[in-house]
């Protein structure tokens, strides 16, 4: 295997790096990581030595970096088709295409409304129209990949597509929102929260955040 370092940051905050983090874990590759405070004055300067981006994550594979959560996704698939980061049923293949894609270019109002924080709460936090709308759209594509390729209750994982993939990477920091943030949801995205907060990878990374200290103030 490829000699592996995953560039990250704080892991209470950065919602990218644990969409790149939790697929380098399905893809099953060994990674050093080095984690990199965000809003530091030198937090720039410290990406850019790994990546012309400058933003996290950053996956170094054998000293040529891959950075972009889902150019990671892409890479790791190809290299490691074995693991199935994307499903492997054509129709099921392109709607995980589809619903990444969106997720990677949208969902700004949600994203600037109700950053991702691990370790805190914020109940009663009103929903502008816009992020309700946001919300909405969210859960209909919950809905929709489950209940036509997650096989649940038939032996399926509780996943988007069944078994987990980059699609559910994808929106495990959406999930981390709604919990920060309480927001009410149908019965069926809050028993796909719950499978995502009980996914071994993700609950590793949750008690690496509470161990954090830094704190950063969003809203
Ligand atoms: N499209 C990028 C977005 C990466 C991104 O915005 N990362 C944030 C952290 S979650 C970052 O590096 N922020 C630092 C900055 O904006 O200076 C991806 O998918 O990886």
């Amino acid at each position: 295997m490829p000699n592996y370092t995953m560039i990250l940051g704080n892991k209470s905050y950065s919602s990218w790096a644990l969409r790149g983090w939790l697929i380098a874990k399905l893809a099953g590759i060994d990674f050093e990581e080095e984690v990199i405070l965000l809003r530091k004055p030198d937090m720039k300067a410290k990406v850019l030595r790994h990546s012309p981006a400058g933003l996290v994550p950053v996956l170094i594979e054998d000293g040529e970096a891959i950075w972009d959560s889902l150019a990671i996704g892409e890479h790791l698939a190809e290299r490691y088709p074995e693991r199935q980061l994307w499903p492997v049923d054509p129709a099921a293949r392109s709607l995980a295409r589809c619903v990444v894609a969106e997720m990677h270019s949208g969902f700004r109002a949600l994203r600037m409304a109700l950053p991702m924080d691990l370790r805190r709460r914020y109940p009663d936090h009103p929903l502008t129209p816009e992020v309700a709308a946001e919300v909405a759209r969210i859960q209909a594509i919950w809905r929709d990949c489950r209940e036509r390729f997650g096989d649940v209750g038939g032996g399926g994982g509780g996943f988007l597509f069944g078994e987990p993939t980059i699609a559910d990477a994808f929106y495990a920091p959406v999930v981390t929102r709604f919990r920060s943030f309480e927001v009410t949801l149908e019965d069926a995205a809050e028993e796909y929260c719950a499978t995502i907060m009980a996914w071994p990878a993700m609950q590793e990374w949750v008690a690496a955040a509470a161990e954090e200290t830094e704190v950063i103030e969003f809203l």
